[in-house]
């Protein structure tokens, strides 16, 4: 807050003393959590003093300038001492500022407030966190001890998508400004100069544009790190060492002082740890020691975390890069959070300190989510352990700010982090007025789902599960009437808080960023409120208000299908987003499919508007020739069904196949009903519904009817497009090498096609 605009005109007033309500006085919580802070109990003045400084013209000037623009400095008032280590001003102080790198003290009582760093960043952050005590009416008397746990701290924007623009990146550095981050590595996979044609120049007008970048973020004490992906084409050759070092030399007249080279995800000839290691410590020598203020590089690595480790390239990397050159890292795997045990790992192989990439909240392998929830999973005490700790977001700036707010905190205080207690700071920091609103869109908007990188978040949702919890017991106390009400009440909020966050004109950059996704929102809570109505229409046995709300669910369906995250000119990606996946979307799904099961018992109206089904819920055999697929080995993880010609006449069930309908991907699972397992991508059993729960996406089935009435059962989604297939002999599906999709042979017909045969019909 402005508190100097605020209260410009009544500045004689305020001379004259202060007036206001010492029972108001409050105290604040500083973000991050200072290491040391203590309350002393009483009001110190009111926010709309003036302040007499001493030490303007030692101070850091980035601090002043902040000062200055905050404060009322006046030639009477509270006096106010600021200066680093070493400044008149603060002398009396010294003892009393921590010997930290950026660390600072900062003291308010009624009679004096002293801002008294460490170096130049402590100053600055003493009168960041001075303005954030100071933004209450009544300021509270106080003492804070305060330096920063990881030297490095902040973010990279290292995905694959639409770069950030000018203003988010403007914005960003002021927000690490007051969140006292210190870091920002650009090195966006969509910007050509950073990797297609990393060996050419800037044009002129981009070229400015990282001009006032750097020089924007070091106004905010942010290092804007410059970073080059060379991998792709680069050779390994003088001429391409030359190349580097003129780009470098460019960038470097645009005022950038810290380097980064990217190497990940390339393949061929660029990754080769001996050259990349050559290559940083001929650009140590020829270009970072010829300058004096160039600090050392930052590599990312091919092998960047432990999943793609092979060979002896992370040994080469840590024996031969110079020492001073930091090496980052992801984690155990692409998108990970970092345990103490991985960094010791890493540490030990790279003979230095890793260099934290976080992979979240980046959301480039799954573009349809936002991932709003709670930063947490990483270890607390690896600060000694880090050379820096940075987080790759998402394309959405304003929406990362949840995380990198966190990230913020988790980087200051480590030990002191409690990643729900700054989640929720995050969103009121963001969203101060409509902060319910927003809370509930980000509680819809935790887990990405099952992905390739196996990354997933908890507690999505939990004002809908709570809701639900109730719904069911309603339901099954037979009141359906009170269950709906339940449910229609927690869709309602989520309506209107989509339409609150969308048109209230607070935070209108974070606003056009999520818009998508709220819109998102309220459709799956209209669908909600249809699929009530359908409940209501059930129990009150009104066939044509069934049809009805079923309809009106469709039309939902199709408005929330059309919708497109992003829409401008030369958008690099514009997926349909969504929202609560995790538990309202397959409830609705499943709540749907079930109520239409149970609508079919009855009713006869209107049937054409339902979904058509190859086969309806239930029991039955699956045949080939005649043979029966049985569950020999009940509850022996990892086994086989077989087909056996006999009916199982001692236990039947070991024959009996339930399968239904998965509204998730729509298509079938396939569960023995002797032992309740399901049959996975390799139409074995997993080790156990208990060690490996069954995931829709990989775990069911599409069907196909074939013109002879048998079927064929094929994989689908992720677990890929292979058939079921009858081995030789006749007695198994062939196991992990089941017929391709693409390459199935026509000749091969009567091996996969089965019988799909209910039990009752025998
Ligand atoms: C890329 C990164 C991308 C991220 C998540 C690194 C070091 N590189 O798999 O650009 O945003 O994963 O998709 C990456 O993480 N490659």
């Amino acid at each position: 807050m402005n508190i100097k605009n605020l209260f410009k005109g009544t500045l004689c007033l305020l001379l004259a003393g202060a007036v206001c309500d010492a029972s108001k006085a409050q105290e604040v919580v500083v973000s991050p959590i200072p290491q040391e802070i203590e309350w002393s109990g009483g009001k110190a003045f009111c926010n709309n003093v003036a302040f007499k400084v001493q030490g303007l013209k030692d101070a850091d000037a980035d601090a002043v300038a902040l000062l200055k623009k905050n404060l009322n400095i006046f030639s009477k008032g509270v006096k106010l001492y600021i200066g680093e280590r070493g400044d008149k001003a603060v002398k009396k102080f010294k003892a009393l500022i921590p010997e930290k790198p950026e660390g600072y003290y900062l003291s308010v009582t009624p009679e004096a407030v002293v801002i008294a760093g460490n170096d130049e960043a402590g100053t600055y952050y003493g009168v960041q966190t001075f303005l954030q005590i100071a933004a209450s009416p009544e300021v509270m008397s106080v003492t804070v001890t305060d330096y920063p746990d990881v030297a490095t701290r902040g973010m990279v924007e290292g995905y694959y998508g639409n770069p950030y623009s000018e203003e988010d990146r403007k914005d960003m550095f002021e927000f690490f400004g007051k969140q006292k981050m210190n870091t920002y590595i650009y090195g966006p996979k969509d910007d050509i100069y950073h990797r297609a044609k990393w060996r050419v120049e800037y044009p002129a007008e981009q070229a400015a544009k990282i001009k006032e970048y750097a020089a924007a973020a070091k106004s905010n004490k942010v290092d804007f790190v410059w970073a080059i992906h060379p991998g792709n084409d680069i050779k390994w050759n003088m001429t391409d060492s030359l190349n580097m070092i003129k780009k470098l030399d460019a960038m470097y007249e645009l005022g950038i002082r810290t380097y980064a080279v990217f190497f990940d995800d390339i393949w061929g000839e660029g990754t080769d740890a001996t050259r990349q290691a050559g290559l940083l410590n001929y650009i140590t020598d020829e270009f970072v020691k010829k300058h004096e203020d160039v600090a050392p590089l930052i590599l990312c690595p091919t092998q960047y975390n432990k999943g793609w480790t092979r060979g002896d390239y992370l040994d080469i990397l840590g024996t031969k890069a110079y020492k001073e050159i930091d090496i980052m890292w992801t984690g155990n795997s692409v998108i990970d959070m970092i345990n103490e045990g991985d960094m010791t790992w890493i540490n030990n192989r790279i003979k230095r300190n890793a260099y934290i990439w976080l992979n979240y909240p980046v959301n480039d392998y799954c573009v349809d989510h936002m991932l709003m929830g709670p930063t947490y999973g990483n270890d607390l005490n690896i600060a000694p352990l880090l050379a820096g700790f940075t987080s790759n977001p998402m394309e959405y700036a304003e929406a990362s700010k949840v995380s990198l707010y966190s990230i913020a905190d988790y980087t200051w205080n480590m030990s002191d982090y409690d990643a729900n207690a700054s989640w929720q700071r995050a969103m009121e920091y963001l969203v101060p007025v409509y902060t319910d609103e927003f809370r509930l869109f980000c509680e819809n908007n935790i887990d990405l789902g099952v992905t390739g990188h196996g990354l997933r978040r908890q507690g999505e949702s939990p004002r809908f599960n709570a809701a639900l919890e109730q719904f069911k017991s309603a339901l099954s106390a037979g009141d359906t009437l009170k269950a709906v009400q339940i449910l229609s009440a927690n869709f309602s909020k989520m309506i209107v808080a989509a339409e609150t966050l969308v048109n209230s004109g607070e935070a209108p950059r974070l606003a056009a960023e999520i818009e998508p996704w709220c819109n998102s929102m309220k459709l799956l809570a209209y669908k909600g409120l249809s699929l009530m109505n359908m409940y209501k229409a059930l129990a009150c046995k009104d066939a044509e208000a069934f049809v009805d709300g079923y309809l009106n669910y469709l039309n939902y369906d199709k408005q929330q299908m059309a919708i497109r995250s992003r829409e401008f000119p030369g958008s690099i990606k514009n997926p349909t987003p969504v929202v609560a996946t995790t538990f309202v979307v397959p409830f609705i799904k499943k709540g749907v499919a079930d109520l239409i099961d149970e609508y079919k018992k009855h009713y006869t109206y209107r049937l054409d508007v339902f979904p058509h089904r190859l086969i309806e819920n239930g029991v039955y055999f699956i045949k080939v020739n005649g043979k029966y697929l049985t569950n020999e080995q009940e509850n022996v993880p990892r086994t086989a069904p077989q087909f056996n010609a006999e009916r199982d006449m001692i236990k039947p069930q070991r024959q009996e196949w339930s399968i239904s309908f998965d509204t998730e991907t729509e298509r079938y699972k396939i569960v023995n009903v002797q032992d309740n397992r399901y049959l996975n991508e390799y139409a074995m059993f997993s080790a156990g519904n208990a060690t490996n729960p069954y995931e829709s996406v990989w775990h069911s089935y599409k069907l196909e009817r074939n013109s002879d009435g048998k079927y064929s059962i094929q994989n689908a989604g992720r677990a890929g497009n292979a058939f079921w297939l009858v081995s030789d002999d006749g007695k198994r599906i062939l196991n992990g090498s089941l017929v391709n999709g693409g390459n199935a042979n026509p000749e091969d017909k009567d091996k996969f096609v089965f019988e799909i045969v209910p039990v009752s019909a025998k």
